[in-house]
């Protein structure tokens, strides 16, 4: 379906390990996604190329994952008002604190939807349930996989839940 496409974007090849995780979310759910390395600080032109004509090449929502002062969801949201999910990845010293922080507290009026330190399966489902708003049978994707994922911690109760420690 048009515009059910999802525009991953990284900052540095070097985050690609982590945000492979919201790919596959988004390919099990029958999501489209297409895969960028663009840097806010290194490559700052590239991103405003995206992120422009991000809404004209049929992508519906933006997932950006960065590292360290990770400007990219930011630098993404300011110019476009297509939903960005940004990812904060754990890298250097401060173990992705400065990540989050730097994803979490945007200003007023240019907001992205921070999901934890290198939750990047959360930012996927995030973006799949986002498209699901317009797509039907997406949602039912969806409410499939909460299904199955609610079996398996019932499943968990019935092998190691009750009796007595
Ligand atoms: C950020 O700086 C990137 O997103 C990456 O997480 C971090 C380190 O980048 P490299 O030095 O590995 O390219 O911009």
């Amino acid at each position: 379906m048009a515009g059910r496409r999802v525009l991953v974007l990284i900052g540095s090849e070097t985050d690609l390990a982590k945000v492979e995780p919201a790919i596959t979310v988004l390919s099990q759910l029958g999501v489209d996604s297409e895969l960028h390395v663009a840097s806010a600080h290194r490559t700052p032109e590239r991103v405003v190329e995206l992120a422009t004509t991000a809404r004209e090449r049929g992508f519906a929502v933006i997932v950006a994952g960065a590292g360290l002062a990770a400007a990219l969801p930011g630098a993404v949201a300011a110019h476009t008002t297509l939903p960005v999910v940004a990812l904060p990845l754990a890298s250097g010293t401060l173990g992705g604190l400065d990540a989050l922080l730097s994803c979490a507290q945007m200003p007023p009026g240019v907001p992205v939807a921070t999901v934890g330190i290198d939750a990047a399966r959360n930012a996927g489902l995030l973006a799949a349930q986002i498209l699901a708003l317009g797509d039907p049978a997406l949602s039912s994707r969806l409410v499939k996989a909460r299904k199955t994922m609610a079996r398996a911690i019932e499943e968990s109760d019935g092998r190691i839940g009750g009796g007595k420690r």
